[in-house]
């Protein structure tokens, strides 16, 4: 392979021990091999080498080569990237072939039996064209009665193909029916409160994991990458060893706390504070990186009183801000046909500039026009609209979060907080790596947007080695909503998000209006495990109910409560495509084998169903990857990159982000999409990341300005504390993928049963010691499950690994006690923000 960066691959050469002790240390034991320069595994005889990919959630989309013999896969090995420090993948992967060949593997469609209980087990097989013509009729009479959008169809993330995975097909079914497609609701806190700043919606945020071989320190902020990105900790791993270094918060001495240079351990839930107290600090203390806040922020930008919004263009003065009330009602007459979208990107695009307080001048001007725009104080425009500039707003609003608050909160002590902020501030360039153990919490977002605000003020953003790593995703995107809009289109409704369903289901109502939900088809999708306060989905959404179908590979948790269950082919048995994680390649995923027993594409389910419900015209028979691949590559984006499926299956893997053997930095490679490319001391306009209707008037002033709010449950001060002393987290497992590998025996072979993790205090308070069982219990549910005592935990926390299903416990699921609830600004799950406490248990 070619295109390789030279410095890059001889330091890696070097380095070469290192890569092979990393990729086991992150998660994958002696069966696996780091591979530096070593290239692609060759194929052994009889054998032929098909290039494949993981398409799960993990954070890293390895590239992996199937060995087959006689229509049979023999052996999984890792394949290689351009850039060699990509390549290596962990022992899930690898057996993946264990999940092909499963037992347990659904083979042909089920219906359950008439007349029992869901969830009973009482199976019948039936046909293919049996199972469609049912499920097609129980729409088609759903849509009689109630309207299509009383059917959801519903994809989480349990794979990330473009074709067949939560991307795929069924879209375009939902927006034939004119159904709901319910909107993903996990882990888009984070993002949303990063995007407050960097405007980098939900999942633009990071850094190429290379970059941080440039950063002085990385903070790992609430992520444990040794478990669950092992492709952005390896990098940290090889900086580390030059000598960056790695400080881990967090309060478990989780894996990469173990192998960080400096352990923080902080009370859970209250991280928002402690980033405002640093950045407040930071202010205090003249710490401020004003080169990159005077040239990068919008520091400057005046705010008006009256409207709270930024003056500009768009509002003032008078005749200027008629002329842009004009364009966007030109824009929205031209474009309405068009919907939504692409309304709101013409608007989008019509130009507005921001103005400041020029001192030379003493006069109000465009920003760039001014010599010595001011930061901080109060104005006024000649028609007398009072304004005031948006870092002095800012440093108004931190000077209410202190060191000692932050100390009581957090648990650590002032003295530590104050030299911990002032080393921050010091260093060359800080990249904190970031994924979802803030982002878990009701207060979610405002974790991950003080932190953004700490990053700026600082000026670790948008240089080598500045700003944030964990999940970094493609900058390219297809033209997926081409797969979904044909000629039969009546509309996507993909506004509501999956979290609100049990609520919907029980109640047939969204915000206090009708809204009659009767039909629900998952792929892709495990929610009965995986949904937060897992009785809102067996009690409420369940049994309120008319139908409802799953199609997976294997009898999940949600398959078991179905009433028909359709065999997926597992994704050795399709072409597909797709984006990395945390690499900047796309990858291409040959059909190594056929599909087994009865099991069909989701693709191809998509198709019969939307045949039998009469849409030929967008379902015809032979479509197929041609086609849609013709439709994903036809965007501006993808030809300027030349893709191509021919390329794909020639070239195997393509770079589709940044510059070979360059380092991709958000902010720097390419311009932050804000107002004037310039990161958000002040949001202009802050916006729900879903609009369902919901009611947000006495919230969006307040949206503004970056603050502080305490998390629902698991707070020090909440009064629940008295009856349920204890945090309750559920850390992401190494030995699965959520609930994928979940019955694997190689991998329960090293993790055979679910235990819940307690600190030595909090079981010797309840007389409880290792191997002990015991019930964990709230409010809101409970599981009995095998005690391990592990001073790794915090006092005052229980963890139970996520990812088990129901059947796995001695009674009830971890899922049962997980917090339900969502805010209604990023429409994020918050598992971790829960209270339980555990006892003995007698059976
Ligand atoms: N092997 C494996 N890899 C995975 C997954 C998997 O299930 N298994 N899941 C994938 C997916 S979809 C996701 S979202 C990611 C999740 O990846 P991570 O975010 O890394 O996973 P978590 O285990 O949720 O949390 C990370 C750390 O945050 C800590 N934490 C919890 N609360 C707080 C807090 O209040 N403050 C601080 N500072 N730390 C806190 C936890 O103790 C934990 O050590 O992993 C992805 N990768
Ligand atoms: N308590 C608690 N719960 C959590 C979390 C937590 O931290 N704590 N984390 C949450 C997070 S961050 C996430 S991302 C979610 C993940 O939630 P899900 O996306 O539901 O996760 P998976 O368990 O990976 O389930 C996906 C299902 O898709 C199936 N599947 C895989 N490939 C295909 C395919 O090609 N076709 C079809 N039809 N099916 C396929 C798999 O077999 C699996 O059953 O879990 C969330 N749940
Ligand atoms: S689970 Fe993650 S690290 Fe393991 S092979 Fe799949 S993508 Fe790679
Ligand atoms: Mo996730």
């Amino acid at each position: 392979m070619s295109g390789t960066n030279l410095t890059r691959r001889s330091f890696l050469k070097t380095t070469g021990a290192v890569a092979g002790a990393s990729c086991l240390a992150a998660g994958s034991f002696g069966a696996l091999r780091a591979f530096a320069d070593d290239g692609d595994e060759k194929p052994g005889s009889g054998e032929q080498l098909f290039n494949c990919n993981c398409r799960s959630n993990c954070m890293g989309s390895c590239r992996l080569l199937a060995h087959v013999r006689d229509g049979k896969i023999v052996k999984l090995s890792p394949g290689g990237y351009q850039e060699p420090g990509y390549t290596g993948c962990c022992l899930k992967g690898l057996s993946y072939i264990e999940r092909i060949y499963s037992p347990t593997r659904i083979q042909y469609p089920m219906r359950r039996v008439d007349g029992t209980e869901r969830g009973a087990g009482q199976w019948e097989r039936v046909t293919w064209d049996e199972a469609i013509a049912e499920i097609a009729q129980k729409m088609q009479d759903t849509i009689d009665q109630y309207g299509p959008k009383a059917i959801a169809f519903d994809a989480a993330s349990g794979n990330y193909g473009y074709i067949n995975g939560v991307y795929g097909l069924f879209p375009r079914l939902a927006a034939c029916l004119g159904a709901i497609k319910t909107a993903a609701c996990y882990d888009y806190a984070a993002g949303h409160g990063i995007d407050r700043v960097l405007g980098t919606g939900d999942w633009q945020y990071c850094n190429e994991p290379n970059s941080v071989l440039d950063s002085s320190m990385v903070v790992v902020w609430g992520t444990n990458p040794v478990f669950t990105h092992p492709h952005s900790w390896r990098w940290i791993q090889w900086a580390k060893e030059k000598g960056t270094k790695v400080v881990t918060i967090d309060p478990i001495k989780s894996a990469t706390a173990h192998r960080s240079d400096e352990y923080i351990r902080v009370n859970p839930g209250h991280d928002g504070y402690l980033a405002l107290a640093m950045a407040n600090y930071v202010i205090e203390h003249d710490l401020v990186d004003w080169d990159f806040i005077g040239k990068r922020s919008n520091g400057a930008f005046l705010v008006r009183q009256d409207t709270k919004r930024h003056l500009s263009t768009a509002n003032w003065p008078a005749e200027s801000a008629a002329a842009y009330a004009a364009a966007v009602a030109a824009a929205k007459e031209k474009y309405a046909a068009q919907g939504a979208t692409a309304v709101a990107a013409a608007v989008a695009a019509i130009p507005v500039d921001y103005y400041v307080w020029d001192n030379a001048t003493g006069a109000i001007t465009l920003i760039d026009d001014a010599q010595d725009p001011a930061m901080e104080g109060s104005f006024s425009t000649p028609d007398g609209i009072a304004l005031d500039a948006s870092y002095g707003l800012l440093k108004e609003q931190l000077s209410q979060y202190s060191i000692a608050e932050a100390a009581r909160l957090t648990g650590l002590t002032e003295d530590f907080i104050v030299e911990f902020t002032e080393r921050f501030a010091a260093e060359r360039a800080v990249s904190v790596n970031i994924t979802y153990g803030l982002d878990h919490f009701l207060n979610g977002y405002q974790n991950t947007w003080a932190i953004a605000i700490l990053m700026a003020l600082t000026g670790n953003l948008a240089k080598p080695g500045a700003g944030f790593t964990g999940v970094f995703t493609t900058r390219w995107s297809p033209e997926t909503l081409g797969l979904w809009v044909t000629k039969e289109y009546k509309g996507l409704n993909a506004t509501i998000p999956f979290g609100l369903m049990p609520e919907i289901v029980a109640t047939q109502s969204l915000n206090g209006k009708p809204f009659p939900m009767k039909v629900m088809v998952s792929y892709c999708a495990n929610p009965a495990s995986n949904l937060g306060g897992q009785r809102e989905f067996l009690d409420r959404l369940l049994p309120n109910l008319d139908y409802y179908v799953v199609i997976d590979m294997e009898m999940t948790d949600s398959a078991r409560y179905a009433d028909m269950v359709l065999p997926a082919t597992s994704w050795y048995e399709v072409e597909d495509i797709r984006a990395g994680y945390n690499n900047p390649y796309t990858i291409y995923q040959e059909k190594a084998i056929e599909p087994l027993y009865e099991s069909k594409p989701d693709s191809e389910i998509a198709y019969l169903l939307g045949r039998a419900l009469g849409f030929e015209a967008s379902f015809p028979e032979g479509d197929g990857i041609e086609k849609w691949a013709a439709i994903l590559f036809s965007n501006a984006a993808s030809k300027a990159k030349g893709l191509s499926l021919d390329r794909f299956r020639q070239e195997k893997v393509i770079q589709t982000t940044g510059t070979p053997g360059e380092a991709y930095i958000t902010g720097m490679t390419d311009p932050f999409k804000t107002e004037k490319g310039r990161v958000r001391l002040y949001t202009d306009n802050p916006k729900p990341r879903l609009d369902y209707g919901q009611d947000l008037s006495d919230r969006v002033d307040g949206e503004h300005l970056v603050y502080y709010r305490d998390p629902e449950e698991c707070g020090i001060d909440n009064p629940l504390a008295e009856k349920y002393p204890l945090v309750y987290l559920q850390e992401h497992s190494r030995f699965r993928v959520h609930t994928q590998w979940g019955r694997v025996p190689l991998l329960r072979e090293l993790d055979p049963e679910p235990l819940a993790k307690v600190n030595g205090k909090d079981a010797a308070e309840r007389g409880v010691t290792t191997d002990d069982l015991v019930e964990v219990y709230n409010d809101r549910g409970h599981c009995v499950v095998k005690c391990l005592v592990d001073e790794s935990i915090a006092p005052g926390v229980v963890s139970i690994p996520k990812g088990w299903q129901r059947d796995q416990f001695i009674e009830g699921g971890y899922q049962e006690m997980s917090q339900p609830g969502m805010d209604p600004y990023p429409s994020a799950a918050s598992f971790y923000d829960a209270r339980v406490n555990f006892r003995k248990w007698e059976a």
